[in-house]
């Protein structure tokens, strides 16, 4: 038996826009997701999110699931075109109401609610005005963050501003595989910066009215970048592409300054005048904890790859390698170390940040026996090899305070539409029936005893 600390949180994470459908229910407007799956050719087999699991209409139901998996958090995510339809002004009613019913229910539970307020879905009137790489979205995401702490500050326990800003501005901005779809890379430098932007300042609208006790925290998708060789020339691309995946928001948001070798980097770009006086002030507003993404590595060498790229100024230095090993459905490679790797750095980096996994989790087909049964045998190994390296980090003084699974449901994997399952509860997408999968009792049995077998 490896155990856990006692209070170690165990979860599981969803997002709005990959659940809930009801898209333009109780006065929720378009999102830059609606505009960009509605759009051909943008997501595998024209998927949308108009009713991915339909969990606005089957929440209770949802939370009942997560009881009988015995989780202590749950992580979910505001959609703000259902709270503030325009992206500015006055809250709708209903909007809000969806989220105080889901936080009481949740409470009842005993569940601790976890709320993240952008995971992804900018309301489309905000990205018609400029979207994030205009420096106004900034001001409207803080009012919009008080507005929701106002409505439920008495009932989330952990509230994190941003859901993997790295996704938003990168690949939606740069390489446009991500909504609003477009593919500027200086467009993407100063999303970057005005979603760090956004940070501070809705760290700073959360303070002034949450109560002190709450918890204001951030998640990051952190690259866990390995060179191909120890040669200078790979060095240098993983050097690249660690300012450019991680330290272009670590540096400003616990730091309170920009990276200058990206600054160097990306100078043939942009001159970064749109960062201005007192801003990195704002980014490094204080937060209680990390909250850290992790699926699988990134090993770059010296060479080049193809635009459109995430990676502004990066495609004429680095390539991408495949990691060796064992695959996931996303093609994504299964590689633990990668996890245990990221955790220590953060440890010597950043010593007084307490740390918590966000999301962790794998796709894979499922398997129905005649019984229908779902079983997932791959995702239960993925998931003991990662908590393993979780276990094998906190044994090395990494203060890590709990771990969401990702995800409690089959859902809308963005590009992918509904062709990537990442459930440990398996969703008919036709009859919206639950079904959870042999991880989900796997799961139940790490979090009944508090760590792992054997
Ligand atoms: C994260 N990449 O997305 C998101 O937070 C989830 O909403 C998502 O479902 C999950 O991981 C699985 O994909 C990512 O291309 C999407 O580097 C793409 C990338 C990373 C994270």
């Amino acid at each position: 038996m490896r155990s856990f600390p006692s209070g170690f949180r165990w979860g599981t994470a969803t997002a709005a826009y990959q659940i809930e459908g009801a898209a333009a229910e109780d006065g929720r407007t378009p999102s830059i997701w609606d505009t960009f799956s509605r759009t051909p050719g943008k997501v595998r087999n024209g998927d949308t999110g108009d009713i991915a699991a339909d969990h606005y209409h089957r929440m209770s139901e949802d939370i009942g699931l997560m009881k009988d998996l015995g989780v202590t958090d749950y992580r979910f995510s505001v959609a703000w075109p259902r709270v503030q339809p325009t992206g500015r002004g006055p809250a709708v009613r209903k909007g809000l109401d969806f989220y105080r019913r889901m936080v009481d229910e949740l409470r009842a539970a005993g569940i601790r609610p976890v709320a993240t307020l952008y995971h992804w879905d900018l309301p489309q009137e905000l990205e018609d005005a400029g979207g994030w790489p205009q420096r106004e979205t900034a001001e409207r995401f803080a009012e919009y963050a008080g507005i929701v702490a106002g409505a439920l500050g008495d009932g989330v326990a952990t509230w994190t501003t941003l859901n993997e800003p790295w996704c938003a501005a990168f690949l939606g901005y740069g390489s446009g595989v991500h909504a609003p779809g477009r593919t500027d890379p200086v467009a993407a430098l100063r999303a970057a910066h005005h979603l760090n932007l956004a940070h501070g300042r809705a760290v700073q609208a959360l303070r002034a009215v949450l109560p002190a006790e709450s918890e204001v925290s951030l998640t990051l998708n952190l690259h866990a970048v390995r060179a191909l060789t120890d040669t200078e020339a790979d060095r240098d691309a993983a050097r690249r592409i660690d300012a450019l995946g991680n330290r272009v928001f670590l540096d400003p948001v616990f730091h309170g300054r920009l990276p200058g070798d990206l600054v160097a980097d990306t100078a043939d770009l942009t001159d970064w005048s749109f960062v201005r006086d007192g801003d990195l002030e704002v980014t490094s507003a204080p937060v209680d904890s990390l909250g850290i993404n992790y699926y699988s590595p990134t090993v770059v060498a010296a060479g080049t790859h193809e635009g459109p790229s995430p990676w502004p100024g990066a495609e004429s230095r680095v390539r991408f390698e495949p990691a060796p090993g064992p695959r996931t459905a996303m093609d994504w490679p299964v590689d633990e170390e990668g996890l245990y790797e990221l955790l220590t750095r953060l440890r010597d980096e950043l010593p007084d940040v307490p740390l918590v996994i966000t999301e962790n989790g794998a796709a894979y087909e499922d398997y129905a026996d005649p019984e229908g049964e779902v079983h997932d045998p791959e995702r239960v190994a993925y998931l003991d090899r990662h908590l393993t390296a979780v276990h094998r980090a906190l044994g090395d003084g990494v203060d890590v305070r709990g771990y969401f699974l990702w995800s409690l449901l089959d859902n809308f994997e963005w590009a992918y539409g509904y062709s990537k399952r990442f459930g440990i509860v398996h969703v008919d997408f036709a009859s919206q029936r639950r079904t959870p999968k042999d991880s989900a009792r796997w799961y139940a049995e790490v979090i009944a005893r508090g760590g792992l077998a054997g």
